[in-house]
């Protein structure tokens, strides 16, 4: 058995100061070590897959990260594991428990994935070290983890069994709740809805060069690649609903502005990541929902989000701003008046379904989008 600390020393020793995850009983010692340590930062998600784009958000705005997380949660992660970190090649620390390790009593559900948490690591790409039993082995063992993560851009991960760690206390302050602001309105409510590359050619003006932008998957990002290819932009081929839990992970972690171009698909698949935005409150994202009400990259099926006031529920998350803008004209003004105050921002825009001829498709490998994208925000921060 090893402390908490020795082994949040020894990753803080090799750079990683930035953790998320999704609790464990079987991480309660390690995750209350980082909560509580002042020198780590850590963000509670909603499922282990915003965790995983939390953390990758978090490297492209230069931190070395690590994810905690029941090994149950493992099915929820591997969707970014395979599509963000794998063809991105953004590295990261996945700490896992070993719930229904074979031999040892545990619950009926637990049991197939304990059969299954290392095969599955390894089909995800993980390179897997033991998991430190004695004080000495520790810093060894992190030091071979972070070398082979920043070797190859690549996963390394750990597998906690039960009583690995001995156990601590957690005093954590409870968290403040926001004053939920007054959703606004911009532009005339008969507006005609312009298309999303209108719409985004538009708005490409307001966004200072600096700040960092993230496009959702699907025709979102090749419609930006199309608009113009740039090192501030960040084009999500996969893991889709992660565009805004990317955008937080780099938000907290960089002092640009970091402007999120999500779906309305996307938005609600993923949409306990608001919830983490409003708690969490970066002061420099803001989150673009263009609602075209489909899957329009998929064919045009239709989301429900007809039925979803998206300005609403960021309020009621504690975003700081929230608005409902009709028409180009009225995104225009929402978005700059957005950006003139602290975040987080959200500006949902009803777009048209419209199609756009001749949509490129990004040329750029997305590690070399992923790395530029990494030196851009660090360029003079
Ligand atoms: C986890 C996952 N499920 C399904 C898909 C297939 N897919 C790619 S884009 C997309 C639609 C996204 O919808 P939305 O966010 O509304 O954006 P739009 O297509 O309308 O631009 C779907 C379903 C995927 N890439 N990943």
């Amino acid at each position: 058995m090893i402390e908490a600390r020795d082994f949040l020393d020894a990753a803080r020793a090799q750079g990683i100061d930035f953790f998320t995850g999704v609790p464990c009983s079987f991480l309660t010692p390690l995750m209350n070590a980082v909560i509580t340590d002042p020198a780590t930062r850590y963000v509670g998600a909603t499922s282990e897959g915003e965790a995983v784009a939390i953390a990758a958000g978090g490297w492209l705005a230069g931190r070395e990260t690590a994810v905690m997380f029941q090994n149950s949660g493992l099915g929820n992660a591997v969707n970014p594991l395979t599509s963000l970190n794998y063809p991105f090649e953004i590295p990261t620390l996945v700490i896992t428990t070993w719930r229904g390790e074979p031999g040892i009593k545990d619950e009926p559900q637990h049991e197939m994935m304990g059969r299954i948490t290392q095969d599955l690591l390894d089909l995800v790409g993980a390179r897997r070290f033991d998991f430190p039993t004695e004080r000495e082995q520790v810093a060894p063992a992190l030091a071979a983890a972070v070398a082979h993560m920043r070797g190859a851009g690549g996963l390394s991960a750990f597998v906690q069994p039960k009583g690995a760690i001995a156990s601590g206390l957690l005093e954590e302050a409870a968290r403040e709740v926001a004053p939920r602001v007054a959703v606004r309105d911009f532009g005339s409510p008969g507006a005609p809805a312009p298309r999303r590359f209108d719409l985004l050619e538009a708005l490409q003006p307001l966004v200072p060069e600096s700040a960092g932008v993230i496009a959702t998957t699907g025709h979102t990002g090749r419609e930006l690649f199309t608009l113009a290819d740039l090192p501030r932009n960040l084009y999500c081929v996969g893991s889709m609903g992660g565009a805004s839990a990317i955008g937080l992970g780099a938000a907290l972690n960089s002092s640009r502005e970091i402007v999120v171009l999500d779906g309305d698909g996307a938005a609600l698949m993923k949409l306990g990541n608001m919830a983490t935005i409003g708690a969490e409150a970066p002061g420099n994202l803001t989150h673009l929902l263009l609602d075209n009400g489909l899957h329009l990259s998929t064919g045009g099926q239709a989301t429900v989000s007809a039925n979803v006031d998206f300005a609403a529920v960021a309020s009621a998350c504690g975003y700081r701003f929230a608005a409902r803008a009709n028409g180009l004209d009225g995104a225009r003004e929402a978005v700059a008046e957005a950006l003139g105050v602290p975040g987080p921002r959200l500006v949902h825009v009803r777009v048209s379904a419209e199609p756009v001829e001749g949509l490129g498709r990004p040329t750029v490998k997305p590690r070399d989008v992923a790395r530029r994208f990494r030196e851009h925000l660090a360029d003079g921060a």
